[in-house]
């Protein structure tokens, strides 16, 4: 098992640990040590927050059965006639839709017929205290689309750019089994970057990385002790 730590956690740790032990100033400093989220800047404008959803995760799996109950998980066909691997739903004012017209946002549920379900509040001040301590303060996403994950589903190089309001960040939120994100550049052909993301963390970027290439490998088989085999994504928009 490995203990997710900052180097310089990791250094204050070891040079304690050398004191004797029954130094009650030192074991108290201890036991009020935050295990404080990991912060990764993968560029100027795109950071990792490790384990950020970390005690939220029954919170958030409840809410995806909620919302999944009313908007099943679908693979949609791609404009060029491809049927997707990874199972999509969504929920907020607006859903990330793909059929032959294309890839647009609909406020309706093109199966289901009626709009999607609305954003939980435990969602919304999720994506918005993230993006806060990411550096985009007053982010307020009205668009949340549900990635669903299973062993060998994966996502292939592209861009978010069906969004009206590119200056917004993008949150994305991973659950379950860990995967490994591609993160790419501005051209997409230069060579991604790989990524593990694990259950709880958080990625947020914009500005002038909001365009960039990026996917997801195909997911290994595992099991997650809250979603099992699969690997569930929320990654919330400002789409309107
Ligand atoms: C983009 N989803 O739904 S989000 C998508 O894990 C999508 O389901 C992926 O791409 C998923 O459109 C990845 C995570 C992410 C993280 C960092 C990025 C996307 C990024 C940095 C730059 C651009
Ligand atoms: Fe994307």
């Amino acid at each position: 098992m490995s203990i997710t730590c900052s180097p310089v956690r990791a250094r204050t740790l070891r040079r304690y640990a050398q004191f004797r032990s029954g130094d009650r100033a030192l074991e108290d400093l201890l036991s009020s040590l935050e295990p404080a989220p990991a912060v990764e800047q993968l560029s100027g404008a795109a950071v990792v927050l490790r384990r950020f959803a970390r005690d939220k995760l029954s919170a958030l799996v409840a809410a995806v059965n909620e919302i999944t109950t009313g908007a099943p998980f679908r693979n949609m066909i791609t404009p060029g006639g491809f049927r997707m691997s990874v199972g999509m739903t969504n929920c907020g004012r607006a859903g990330w839709v793909t059929d032959r017209k294309g890839y647009r946002y609909e406020p309706i549920d093109p199966i289901t017929g009626v709009p999607w379900p609305p954003m939980p509040d435990a969602f919304r001040h999720l994506a918005a205290s993230a993006a806060e301590a990411a550096g985009y303060p007053g982010f307020e996403p009205d668009a949340c689309l549900i990635n669903l994950y299973e062993p060998g589903t994966r996502l292939s190089l592209h861009r978010d750019e069906n969004e009206l309001d590119l200056t917004a960040p993008i949150v994305s939120v991973s659950l379950g089994l860990p995967a490994v994100f591609l993160f790419g550049g501005n051209s997409r052909s230069d060579r991604p970057r790989r990524i593990l993301l694990e259950s709880g963390d958080v990625v947020v970027w914009g500005g002038p990385d909001r365009l960039v290439y990026h996917g997801v490998a195909p997911l290994p088989d595992g099991d997650d002790p809250l979603f099992g085999n699969r690997r569930i994504n929320l990654t919330f928009r400002k789409a309107l």
